[in-house]
């Protein structure tokens, strides 16, 4: 398969201006027949029309009326003789939705018809230039049988509707708005609809639905009021309105992500849509409400204005990725909800991408190529852009930030642009900012992948009563780049007196402090910054907020991390030495290879600070919480995730015979008596209790107790919210409590026809901690549960994305037996959903640092599936590019 590079790019020869479609809808043969208005490019030498197609069967070719001759060669549709003056171009063509079990392009699922066009499924649908810099208008005819599909959708605005001869109807559609191909989407279904009207403050009235299958609109409830607040605030924070009279988003079972932001039309995985108290957990309702946004605000950013190309992507996503945070923050509101969102998004990026950007799939945020696009839309291009379009806004602080989004705007709605396009936007709204007097090194962040390291050195001289911090930056080298440039590292900061006192911050040459809290640019491989003033030795607190996606070396001690977790005004940096103290520890087990002690220093910390009676709920889960196995394994050269299970585990039941007692008066008082609210207030208090209680029942298996394991059952039988259910059963399966066996099944047996809730289960048990091979064999099981397939993507990646990439110590077996599955099934799943198979396949992108017998074995795992001459470009590239 083809490396496509981003230096190739060239415009397109020929513009689609106008599209015209009919779909003849059958789930076997679906006709489609394309009327575009085409124009030649005079910008690019003269050239063929060569059109996407895949997996179509070609009918016929019209131009202006008359048959054209033309070639077909691989994927593409070449017209050599196309006019050089505007023309129509007709083409008929069918394709079969109800084989395509790659959910890209046109398909079915539950008896309905639905698209998924990004990033290159409009070509499995007809013959087009599938690019998104080449945006047309859409009009769409939709013809089908009227009693399977009663519903029938597409883009826009509704323009008519018409009874036809034997039993079909038809739907026309059109989109006033230029868009690409990727944007397109159409449903025909059996659904019903949530609508709500709302005037929004430019005075304008929309219709807003959400369309679901006919026994699940109870749980679009809390999806409409998500969407409603995303209006809202984006009108307020950002100025942009709702630009369509109509906005539909509809929920489909069969999805290979979350949802897609369609023009007008958003399609939801139902897993990111639907939501009731006795289904889905606060995690869940707090995932909806993200992605909700995520996709409403892709109409500005994504869809107003695009990308020229795919190596753009984080051009929408990145900046997307950023304003769903935000919008998260801004709902949750109060200052320590808001750093409990902001801790949650730090904990996703560091376990997550940065494993990633330190192995075989690392790759710039700008990628510089790519065999399959699918590939690429990854938490480097997703979360790390996000954290670069956050650097922009610590650069040149919100008022700018909402500026340059302003001019950017202005420049470009209606184009489809790049990240420097971005860049300039920013950098020109906000003249002599920290950003623009050093655009061309911020800009490295997207040239650049892997994390960078800072090491920040701090030395007090108490006769000058100065403190000089001393900042060096390095970026280790990733595949493809082995060396790297000084990038631009916003360290938001502050200084503390050994007491726990805020300093004010005066920087030599100044004549007065300014603040107590300030964001140094480090632009250089190594920087001083002095501060004058200084009455005593400080302790610094750096990288406030996590102001930067990088590798912080602090070198602070354990008496200077306590003084932190206890009195920094920064909550992040207080979790954050919560969590460094736990590390130190787990890594210094690890490393010496001696049994892991947690020390009175730290358990006295822990039990302070699930004591202490200011602190909210939210914030002690998330301080209590130890680092999780794969970021342990990052800080690692050499990983045994045998030796790192063990480590984990032993903090884990030390935590719980420790503080067994401040566990018990925290579940206590964290019961939530009022009914139930996804609010922070009430998740936190139910995520503290969840916690004390598997801490509880931990505690009490390991000594034969049975009266934790006993309450811990009844709550798992009695809860009236799925958050508690689950909480309650995960503590006694993590456990290996002798109940946990009956609680799963009584779980089964209530929720076997709630497949979301289904999905938790087996998620559950994939996941469940590792115990001598029992959770392995327990999934090897579960892969033959009648109620398991490889065809729903929610259900696939339920057990086998939890065992793979969830479950380090479950999957990395001595036995190599894990790796045996893994090469297995990601073959099996890539002759149904090569896209899917594909992220299955990235399990094993950290083989490299492996010890052995891992190391040797994964590679064999990886070799053998490589040697498969059938796969996908999905697969392909990745074992390819693992074994490279
Ligand atoms: N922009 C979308 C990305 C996407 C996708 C969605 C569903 C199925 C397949 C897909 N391929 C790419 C989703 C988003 O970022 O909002
Ligand atoms: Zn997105």
């Amino acid at each position: 398969a083809a490396l496509i590079r981003r230096e190739d790019y060239v415009a397109p020869a020929y513009w689609i201006r106008t599209v015209d479609l009919t779909f003849d809808l059958d789930p076997a043969k679906t006709l489609v027949t394309s009327k575009m208005k085409v124009e030649r490019n005079a910008a690019v030498p003269h050239g063929p029309l060569r059109l996407h197609g895949e997996e179509l069967n070609l009918l016929r070719v019209l131009i202006n009326g008359e048959s054209v001759s033309f070639r077909q060669e691989g994927h593409e549709l070449i017209i050599e003789s196309a006019p050089d003056a505007d023309f129509s171009l007709e083409i008929r063509n069918t394709c079969a939705p109800e084989k395509n079990s790659s959910l890209s392009g046109l398909y079915t699922s539950g008896g309905g018809f639905f698209t998924q066009c990004e990033a290159e499924g409009f070509r499995r649908i007809t013959y087009f230039l599938d690019r998104p810099d080449v945006m047309a208008v859409y009009t769409v005819t939709l013809r089908a049988d009227k009693a399977k599909y009663p519903v029938l959708l597409s883009n826009g605005n509704l323009l008519e509707t018409a009874e036809l001869d034997n039993g079909r109807h038809l739907a026309k559609w059109h989109d006033p708005f230029p868009k690409p191909s990727y944007l397109f989407a159409l449903v025909a279904a059996d659904l019903v609809s949530r609508e709500q009207r709302i005037r929004t403050r430019a005075g304008r009235d929309h219709l807003l639905q959400v369309y679901v299958r006919r026994g699940d609109l109870e749980k679009t409830e809390h999806a409409m009021n998500s969407l409603i607040a995303s209006i809202v605030w984006d009108e307020a924070r950002f100025g942009l309105p709702l630009d369509l009279e109509r906005f539909m988003v509809v929920g489909v079972s069969d999805f290979n992500m979350g949802a897609m932001e369609n023009k007008g039309l958003n399609i939801f995985n139902t897993s990111a849509l639907l939501a009731s108290p006795a289904t889905a957990t606060d995690a869940d309702f707090a995932r909806i409400e993200s992605i909700v946004a995520h996709e409403y605000f892709h109409n500005w950013t994504g869809n107003r204005v695009t990308c020229r190309d795919w190596f753009q992507l984080s051009l929408k996503e990145g900046l997307t990725v950023f304003r769903d945070q935000e919008f998260s923050m801004d709902m949750a509101a109060a200052p320590s909800a808001r750093a409990v969102c902001r801790i949650q998004d730090v904990r996703a990026l560091r376990s997550v991408q940065f494993p990633e950007d330190s192995g075989a799939m690392a790759h710039p945020v700008r990628p510089d190529s790519y065999v399959e696009i699918n590939n690429f839309y990854t938490p480097t291009v997703y979360e790390k852009g996000s954290e670069v379009v956050r650097m922009y806004q610590t650069l040149v602080g919100r008022q700018g930030f909402e500026a340059g989004m302003k001019l950017y705007f202005e420049r470009h709605d209606g184009q489809a642009v790049t990240c420097d396009d971005f860049a300039a936007a920013i950098a020109d709204a906000n003249p002599g900012s920290a950003l623009s007097t050093r655009l061309e090194t911020f800009k490295r962040w997207y040239s650049q992948s892997g994390t960078p390291r800072v090491q920040a050195r701090g030395s007090y001289d108490a006769a000058a009563q100065t403190y000089t911090l001393t900042l060096k930056q390095h970026n280790p080298a990733t595949p493809g780049q082995e060396h790297k440039l000084p990038q631009v590292i916003p360290v938001t900061m502050g200084l503390l007196s050994r007491e726990g006192q805020v300093l004010p911050l005066q920087l030599q040459g100044e004549a007065a402090p300014v603040g107590t809290e300030r964001v140094l640019v480090l632009d250089q491989a190594e920087q001083c910054f002095v501060f004058t003033g200084v009455a005593s030795e400080p302790v610094p607190s750096l990288l406030r907020g996590f102001s930067a996606p990088v590798i912080l070396d602090d070198g602070l001690t354990d008496a200077e991390l306590l003084v932190l977790l206890q009195h920094d005004a920064d909550a992040f940096n207080r979790w954050e030495a919560s969590q460094r103290l736990a590390l130190n520890r787990i890594l210094q087990a690890v490393r010496t290879g001696e049994t892991l002690v947690l020390d009175a220093a730290y358990l006295d910390a822990m039990r302070t600070v699930l004591r202490d009676p200011q602190l909210d709920a939210a914030f002690k889960e998330l301080a209590l919480t130890l680092p999780g196995e794969a970021y342990v394994a990052e800080q690692l050269e050499v990983v045994d995730p045998q030796e790192i299970h063990a480590a984990v585990e032993a903090a884990h039941v030390q935590l719980a015979a420790a503080l067994a007692d401040d566990w018990a008066a925290a579940y206590e008082a964290n019961q939530v008596k009022a009914g139930y609210e996804p609010s922070p207030v009430q998740s936190g208090q139910r995520a503290l209790a969840n916690l004390a209680l598997s801490m509880l029942v931990l505690h009490a298996t390991r000594n034969g107790d049975a009266v934790w394991p006993g309450r811990a059952y009844q709550r798992f039988k009695d809860a009236t919210n799925m958050t508690e259910r689950l909480g309650a059963l995960s503590a006694l399966v993590n456990a290996h409590a002798e109940l946990a066996e009956p609680a799963l099944q009584r779980f089964h047996a209530l929720f076997k026809h709630e497949a979301l809730v289904v999905d938790k289960w087996f998620a559950l048990q994939a996941r469940a901690a590792e115990d001598g091979g029992k959770t392995f064999a327990r999934v090897k099981q579960l892969l033959q549960h009648p109620d398991f397939t490889l065809k729903n993507p929610n259900r696939a990646r339920s057990l086998l994305a939890s065992l793979c990439m969830f479950n380090p110590a479950a999957f990395h077996r001595a036995d190599a037996a894990g790796y045996v599955l893994w090469a297995e099934q990601v073959q099996l799943l890539d002759g149904i959903n090569p896209q899917l198979a594909g992220r299955v396949a990235r399990a094993m992108d950290r083989w490299t640092v492996l010890a052995e017998p891992y190391r040797a074995a994964a590679r064999e795992a990886i070799a053998r599936v490589a040697a498969k001459p059938e796969l996908s470009n999905d697969v392909r590239e990745i074992v390819e590019r693992a074994l490279a």
